[in-house]
């Protein structure tokens, strides 16, 4: 569909008011909010990534594109998230240490938040103390957690060793996610959850909270 070939396009160049226009026109004529999240801001985004690889684009232009997301997000959420009645289970998310990319993460909070979770969401750059003692004020269900970066997807390793040796591994579950990282990844450090992307992972929590709807 033209036009969300063309927010993909305005997203990619960082036109914001043009990106908020088209999302609010995209959603007036009923396209579903899902189809303008992957066909048109992940798709722009995709080909930022492709261009900051390649050496064709730079921080600040990539932070434009960001602030984009993140105004086209700010539009979708009530259309993505329905406000559940009764909270399903508290989920605690955050970024790790060392890393600040969080439109993913705010991501994956919306989806859960319309899946009826609870979100409680400390940011990004988090220390492995700063979750722990979060997990102790919050006492959540689920801890998420994100990173985009191969350096900083270690401080995922030392945020759950933090947890195990707070003795409070066997009160909450521990999901990861990011670009970075996968199922092996997971495995490898402890993590009792991945998911690719933000519906994956309401599919995760539910599995792991024993929900079946
Ligand atoms: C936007 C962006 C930025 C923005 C971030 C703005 C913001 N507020 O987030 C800014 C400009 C700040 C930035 C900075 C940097 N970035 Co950057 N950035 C990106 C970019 C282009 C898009 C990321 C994004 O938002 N994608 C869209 C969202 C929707 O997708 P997502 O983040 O992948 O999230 C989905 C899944 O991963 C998953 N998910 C994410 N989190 C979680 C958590 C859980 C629990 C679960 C289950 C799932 C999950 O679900 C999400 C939704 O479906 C990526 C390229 C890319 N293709 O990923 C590079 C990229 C991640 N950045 C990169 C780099 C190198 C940097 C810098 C180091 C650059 C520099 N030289 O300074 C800095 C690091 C700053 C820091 N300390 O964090 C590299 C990383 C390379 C590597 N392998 O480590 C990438 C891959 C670009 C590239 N191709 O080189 N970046």
């Amino acid at each position: 569909m033209k036009e969300l070939q063309d927010l993909a396009l305005y997203l990619e160049q960082g036109q914001a008011q043009k990106v908020i226009a088209l999302t609010e026109q995209l959603l007036a004529a009923s396209i579903s909010p899902q189809r303008i999240l992957n066909d048109g801001l992940i798709a722009g985004m995709a080909a930022v990534g492709e261009k900051m690889r390649n050496g064709d684009m730079y921080l600040p232009e990539v932070l434009q594109s960001a602030g984009a997301m993140q105004a086209s997000l700010k539009i979708l959420k009530p259309h993505l998230a329905r406000e559940g009645a009764q909270s399903r289970g508290r989920v605690l998310m955050g970024t790790v240490k060392g890393d600040m990319h969080d439109i993913g993460k705010n991501l994956v909070g919306i989806m859960l938040q319309g899946a009826g979770f609870e979100i409680v969401d400390l940011g990004v750059n988090i220390p492995p103390e700063k979750f722990v003692e979060a997990i102790k004020t919050h006492q959540p269900s689920i801890v998420a957690l994100s990173a985009m970066l191969t350096t900083t997807m270690l401080n995922m390793k030392s945020t759950i060793d933090s947890v195990r040796l707070a003795g409070l591994s066997s009160y909450v579950k521990i999901i990861i996610g990011g670009a970075p990282v996968n199922q092996g990844y997971a495995d490898q450090i402890g993590a009792d959850g991945y998911a690719r992307d933000a519906v994956l992972a309401v599919d995760k929590v539910k599995q792991l909270l024993g929900i079946s709807a």
